[in-house]
């Protein structure tokens, strides 16, 4: 029959703390950062500053995310007409371009539309004006 081991009990779950831990750091840098082929979104209204959102992906509605600093807290309240400027770090070719919306589900009117290694400033952060979806396009 076998005995409980504590020892081997304490080392099985501090490696699974160990890896929650790994884990959270790494997702919290890379919402920071802007890695190739993401949106980066950001509070600053040129070329960066402030909070920062990176992502992949087409995003709706930006009420449903928030800016991180760069210690890696979120800044209180949503993204949502926050956007003060944006870099599309994404790559050359096919779906390459960004496309900033005023209103949730890429409706409401172009706020901007740039391709791979440019950044659009001074966007609109009053009210209902500023950016509330983005999504890729040709
Ligand atoms: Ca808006």
């Amino acid at each position: 029959m076998a005995k409980f081991n504590p020892v081997r009990y304490f080392m099985i779950a501090a490696a699974a703390v160990g890896l929650t831990i790994g884990t959270a750091t790494a997702a919290s840098a890379s919402l920071y950062i802007c890695d190739p082929g993401e949106v980066c979104l950001y509070e600053g209204s040129y070329q960066g500053g402030g909070g920062a959102f990176t992502t992949q992906t087409a995003l709706t509605p930006y009420t449903s995310y928030q800016f991180l600093n760069s210690s890696g807290l979120y800044v209180p309240g949503n993204i949502n007409d926050r956007v003060g400027s944006a870099y599309n770090n994404g790559t050359t070719g096919g779906y390459d371009k960004v496309e900033l919306f005023r209103d949730t589900n890429y409706t409401g009117g172009l706020v901007a539309r740039f391709a791979p290694g440019l950044w659009r400033n001074n966007l609109p952060t009053f009210q209902d004006a500023g950016v509330s979806s983005h999504n890729w396009a040709k």
